[in-house]
């Protein structure tokens, strides 16, 4: 902390004048959010945030105003994924800061940096079930990286900064911000302490030098080295030192579902993803691998298949921001604690480049024989509709997804070359996310072409935001895979569950019609012969598009690794 800012903490209410003595808790607030590099911010107002509204009113801070509370936090953590800025949503007390909690979970779960700020009745009536009060702080404790309730215009400022260092720096995560309404209307009565004060914070981003040395030390003496890359190198930006390391000793590289993209998947290295929808060479090369280098990746089950059978013969390395997920899923021989981008940048030096055609060999042999395929017989398969996509936008569009088979048939199928392109709600897995979070990611990236790949059943979830995209004019186009059902869910029922189709049937509105009557072009399309031309048309529309596509309803997923089966025993279905 600064010396001033220790000084008129004790002194608590000093009288010395200061750029923001005088100042109401709100204008604190909201120069708070200049000095931060706000540019943009989400959310809806209401009775407990008016006085914050009052100063957005001139603030030369875009607005957003979306139509749900979920939709605002999706939409800055699509931003905040996009560009690699912290997202920040706004929302009032009570039911406003409720409808924020799957968007927090969702944040979380995949460690993505946002700052939400809420509402709270006045200071005096909280706990007495006051009108419009939900313990938020409470509520959201477990599904944020950190969470604050501000009773004093004194503490406001401070707090602000605090919660932003908290989400961006570390492990990154949302922080959630309660302010009591009596805080934003008080006037500072002198200047407060505004450096953040968090003794018990201190992310460490420098690895341990010795540890490093050892991992380049187990990498070199490794035949069959596999690099694992989550999502952690998409946020700190490590994808150049990756694709160092992976060339300088040929590895060859699988990436999660939140990491696609930061390893250019043309590569002769790249796998493509891994886990229970990944690649055959991903899932057999992981298996098959003597040491397995897990960089800034959390050993999700998604990932491991069963544990008690993942990479069985692997020395395992796991390079990880956050200490916590050390040795957490699966034991780990040499861990690396600090920063992907910097810990590669000093590896690489100890690296020795080494022939591992042998290694390389066999990985292509699984390439080969079992690449991720589809029929393109009957009606449009959903898989083409993604690879027609990919083609048709150059592999270079920004890609939200929901959740369910859509969104595994992206991963499949688009073709990834950069970081920071896909975007998808990987750990919580939320339906609903994409058609929000596209919008956001549009807004932090004008002129990209953004395209949310959506599920009929996800995309009814939080389509009202179409409304959004429209009136801002932001030109995202919306694919929507209608195939009928919860086809996930379907799948499984299918092949777990005696084809019992409980709940899944699920007959869907005319999107077309309703993406008209919101503001934006309708489309719908029901033969192949109307793919190439229907997405070039979408494409060329400088507004907001939803096209509708009737695919095949009953297709499935391969390869898939049933619960309970490891990795090598994937189902590759119509790949084998
Ligand atoms: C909010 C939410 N509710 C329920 C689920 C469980 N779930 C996972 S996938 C899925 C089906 C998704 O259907 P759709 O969006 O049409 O995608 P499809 O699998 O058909 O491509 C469901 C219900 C979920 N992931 N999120
Ligand atoms: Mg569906």
């Amino acid at each position: 902390m600064s010396k001033t800012g220790k000084i008129a903490k004790k002194a608590g209410k000093t009288k010395a004048a200061g750029k923001y003595a005088g100042m109401s808790g709100a204008e604190v607030f909201h120069q708070m959010l200049l000095e931060e590099g706000v540019e943009i911010m989400f959310g809806f107002p209401g009775g407990a945030v008016l006085p914050i509204f009052d100063v957005l009113y001139r603030s030369p801070i875009k607005f957003i105003l979306t139509r749900h509370e979920q939709g605002a936090t999706h939409m800055a953590d699509g931003y905040a994924r996009s560009t690699g800025r912290v997202g920040v949503v706004i929302a009032t007390s009570g039911p406003g800061a409720t409808n924020l909690v799957t968007g927090l979970a969702t944040a979380n779960m995949d460690s993505i940096p946002l700052v939400a700020f809420t509402g709270q009745v006045r200071s005096n009536l909280i706990g007495n079930d006051a009108f419009q009060e939900a313990d938020i702080t409470g509520v959201t404790r477990p599904i944020t990286k950190h969470n604050f309730l501000v009773k004093r215009v004194e503490d406001l400022g401070r707090t602000v900064k605090e919660a932003f260092y908290i989400a961006r720096t570390g492990r990154p995560g949302p922080v959630l911000v309660d302010i009591a309404v009596d805080s934003t209307v008080a006037r500072l009565d002198g200047e407060p302490g505004l450096a953040p004060d968090l003794p018990g914070y201190k992310p460490t981003t420098a690895g341990n030098i010795r540890q490093v040395k050892l991992a380049a030390e187990a990498i070199n003496a490794a035949r069959q080295p596999v690099l694992y890359v989550g999502g952690g190198v998409v946020s700190s930006n490590a994808s150049a030192e990756l694709r160092k390391l992976a060339e300088k000793a040929s590895i060859p590289v699988t990436t999660t579902l939140l990491a696609l993209g930061t390893f250019d998947e043309r590569s002769p290295l790249a796998l493509q993803m891994l886990g229970m929808h990944g690649s055959a060479a991903a899932n057999y090369a992981v298996q098959d691998c003597d040491c397995l280098i897990a960089v800034a990746a959390r050993f999700d089950d998604r990932v491991t298949g069963n544990i008690a059978n993942f990479a069985p013969r692997a020395k395992v390395i796991h390079i990880d921001i956050d200490p916590a997920s050390i040795s957490k899923n699966v034991v780990v021989d040499i861990p690396v604690v600090g920063d992907a981008k910097d810990i590669l940048t000093r590896m690489l030096e100890f690296i020795q480049p080494l022939d591992r055609s042998v290694w390389l060999a066999k990985t292509d042999q699984w390439k080969k024989r079992h690449p991720f395929k589809y029929a393109t017989d009957g009606k449009i398969k959903p898989q083409e509709v993604v690879a027609r996509l990919g083609e048709l936008t150059g592999h270079d569009a920004i890609v939200a997804t929901g959740v369910g088979q859509h969104q595994m048939w992206t991963a499949q199928f688009y073709g990834w070359r950069k970081p920071r392109q896909i975007i998808t709600s990987g750990g919580l897995g939320t339906m609903g996310f994409g058609c929000p979070a596209s919008i956001g990611a549009q807004f932090g990236n004008p002129g990209a072409t953004v395209i949310d790949i959506d599920g009929d059943g996800s995309f009814c979830m939080t389509m009202v935001e179409v409304i959004t995209a429209a009136r801002y004019q932001q030109p995202v186009k919306f694919v929507v895979l209608d195939n009928e059902y919860l086809g996930m869910v379907r799948q499984w029922q299918e092949m777990f569950y005696g084809r019992r189709y409980s709940s899944v049937s699920h007959p869907c509105p005319e999107f077309a019609r309703i993406a008209e009557g919101f503001g934006a072009r309708g489309m719908k399309i029901t033969e192949r012969s109307e793919l190439d031309d229907a997405i070039r048309e979408m494409l060329k529309h400088p507004g907001p598009v939803v096209m509708h596509v009737a695919v095949e309803p009953e297709e499935n997923v391969y390869p898939i690794v049933a619960a309970g089966k490891a990795l090598h025993e994937m189902d590759l279905g119509k790949l084998a």
